[in-house]
């Protein structure tokens, strides 16, 4: 059945042909066609009514809808599927678009699946983590979720597909010429072991073997597209830091420095850093599970200062054998750090392997335990990330500045 046939000229039968229009358009990639769409539990009768009146097949909540109406509150909805949320969405997420009539908006909100490959020594995703991932699911609560759970999964940050192709290839094209370039100079990449070690360089580092911290040349396109959605995470992120206004705050007479406002002023937004791609190639291992970041002090927990956002680009998304990140819920935090790292089992109860698509992200404290999986599929897999942080925070980086790819050839 085409779910969009209806030939009313009713008023609001029109609108709401207009809404299924653009929950094609926006919410279901491609423009593919919706053949079963169910209305949640709260969906109140009109607007059941209205729904069957547009042409869309309503089907009964147990069966698998392609797409479910939300009126509101978290979406309940199967794993993996699509919500077109009628209620106006807290967060922007920079440029995707929201179509508004008199009684509806609608705005993309895909839920996020876990990993069901797993890897030795995790194993598959079982039903506790396909879970902990939907907890992770960011919307009104995503600064919340990011402070208490060092994670949010913000789904469709970029939907410009585009933009999301492109974002890839220059990752890739840039892993490439940096790749060749130290061919020339006895360092493969791709075959760790044999020939000359690889060094850290001005526009490469190693993370290990087959994994490589790729400093990112953007089109100026693809660099706007992943800027605006970095401003987004950066608010969040802001957010996440701000718990409530502090009755101290008065005494923070040290805000009147270094151009700062003064006490009473919000919080400066945080700064979105250079932009770089980690490149897992095929028959990467899975990465030593670690924290990007220390924390500042250890006798207190302290809002989080640095911050990640990696982005899912390209067509890796869609085969898990390529893999992605996994995290540690909660570990961000210095007791449950503590603990989980006691013993083996603790770390499984927080694991959480989210399966982004490509325009999906993840906002991350640095501080949070995570590890890169596998790459297990014969791609080449490019994630774009940003890091995010208070002005006065330096994060010393991988990167050699004093030497070239392209120089270490003439150097050996
Ligand atoms: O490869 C990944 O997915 C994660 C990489 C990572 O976390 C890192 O290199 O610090």
């Amino acid at each position: 059945m085409d779910a969009f046939s209806s030939s009313s000229s009713d008023d609001e039968e029109d609108e709401l042909a207009e809404v299924a229009k653009a929950i094609v358009e926006h919410v279901v990639r491609g423009g593919a066609q919706i053949a079963r769409i169910s209305a949640c539990e709260e969906a109140c009768e009109p607007l059941r009514r209205r729904v069957a009146a547009a042409g869309l097949h309503l089907i009964p909540d147990e069966e698998a809808p392609d797409v479910v109406l939300q009126t509101r509150g978290v979406p309940r909805v199967r794993r993996g599927g699509i919500v077109a949320s009628l209620e106006p969405p807290v967060l922007d997420f920079g440029g995707v678009p929201v179509l508004r009539t008199r009684s509806w908006i609608v705005a993309r909100r895909r839920v996020v699946t876990a990993d069901a490959f797993g890897c030795a020594p995790w194993g598959p995703a079982d039903a506790d983590e396909h879970d902990r991932v939907e907890t992770c699911c960011g919307g009104r609560a995503a600064a919340r979720t990011l402070r208490e759970r060092g994670l949010v999964i913000l789904p469709g940050l970029v939907s410009d597909a585009e933009a999301l192709a492109s974002l890839a290839d220059d990752a890739l094209e840039n892993f490439e010429a940096c790749r060749l370039a130290l061919l020339n100079s006895g360092v493969d990449l791709l075959r760790p072991g044999l020939g000359r070690e690889p060094r850290s360089y001005r526009e490469l580092a190693m993370r290990e073997d087959l994994r490589c911290d790729v400093r990112a040349c953007l089109a100026a396109a693809d660099e706007d597209a992943f800027r605006q959605a970095a401003r987004v995470a950066a608010a969040v992120a802001r957010e996440a830091t701000t718990i409530q206004a502090s009755p101290l705050r008065r005494g923070n007479y040290g805000r009147w420095n270094f151009d700062d406002s003064g006490p009473l002023a919000p919080p400066r937004p945080l700064r979105v850093g250079a932009f770089a791609a980690v490149v897992s190639l095929p028959g990467a291992a899975e990465q030593a599970l670690h924290a990007d970041t220390p924390h500042l002090f250890d006798h207190v927990q302290l809002p989080g200062h640095y911050f990640n956002l990696f982005l899912a680009v390209g067509d890796t998304p869609v085969d898990p054998l390529a893999g992605q990140t996994a995290f540690i819920l909660d570990s961000h935090r210095l007791d449950v750090c503590a603990d989980l790292t006691a013993d083996d089992s603790g770390l499984r109860r927080h694991l959480v392997r989210p399966r982004l698509r490509s325009g999906d992200a993840v906002l991350f404290d640095a501080r949070i335990l995570h590890f890169g999986l596998p790459n297990r599929s014969q791609l080449r897999r490019p994630m774009i990330y940003a890091n995010i942080h208070e002005a006065w925070f330096v994060d010393p980086k991988n990167w050699d500045d004093s030497l070239s790819v392209f120089d270490a050839a003439a150097t050996t």
